[in-house]
């Protein structure tokens, strides 16, 4: 038997069915509509809203409760610049050679490429950590288990918060990222996962004409 304790489950509360329907449908209706934009307005955000948003992700289910996450929150135009500075120069290698056709062929309808303004213009970078072990006071390591899916949904929670709060963000993923590491002053344990750049967007912006795939092409029923 078990020596830890267990408490009763609070706050659960069981919907009538049609309820529970309408609630997915309107969840659904509310995240269909979020869309990663590129280009952003320099409006300040409210800290207190990023806050809440980084509190819904910490709320993410992870490898034996171990968390293995850090967020830096950056709002500093000096930091903001230097993180520029740092992922400018390795997408320039990446669209001029690294990346192989078929790669550039995908991004194509992105329209994406190595000029990276938002990370200067946007008012908020998130700078996501995956924490490949742990570290206790004396120096020891703590083995952290499944981290990638882990940090991988803290962040589509708090990309899923961000939009619900009213703002908007996009998934950066300079790559190596080794430099943020070096900018922001982590330790080495810590794997720079994602770059969330995070704000409003800039008046007039637009997105590219993609489509999310219908249920039957990504959902098998048995
Ligand atoms: N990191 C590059 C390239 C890039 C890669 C993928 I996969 C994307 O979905 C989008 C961009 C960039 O940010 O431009």
């Amino acid at each position: 038997m078990s020596t830890h304790q267990f408490l009763p489950l609070a706050n659960y509360k069981q919907y009538p069915e049609h309820i529970m329907r309408r609630r997915a449908k309107t969840f659904y209706e509310e995240i269909s509509g979020r869309r990663t934009v590129r280009d952003f307005s320099s409006q300040p955000i409210p800290l207190s809203v990023i806050e809440h948003c980084l509190r819904a992700a910490g709320t993410a289910p992870s490898g034996a409760n171990l968390q293995p996450w850090h967020f830096v929150v950056v709002t500093d135009s000096t930091m903001k610049a230097q993180i520029r500075e740092g992922a400018e120069e390795e997408e320039r290698t990446f669209y001029s050679g690294r990346a192989p056709r078929e790669w550039l062929d995908a991004l194509a309808p992105l329209g994406t490429n190595e000029h990276k303004p938002f990370l200067e213009t946007a008012p908020c970078l998130i700078a996501i950590f995956a924490e490949t072990h742990g570290l206790l006071p004396d120096g020891r390591k703590v083995k952290h288990y499944y981290v990638q899916e882990s940090v991988g949904i803290a962040t589509g929670l708090l990309i899923t918060a961000i939009h619900h709060a009213g703002l908007v963000s996009l998934t950066h993923t300079p790559s190596p990222m080794k430099f943020l590491n070096k900018i922001l002053k982590r330790p080495i344990h810590e794997r720079p996962f994602l770059l969330l750049v995070v704000g409003y967007p800039a008046e007039g912006t637009t997105v590219p004409t993609i489509t999310k795939k219908p249920l039957d092409d990504f959902v098998t029923f048995t």
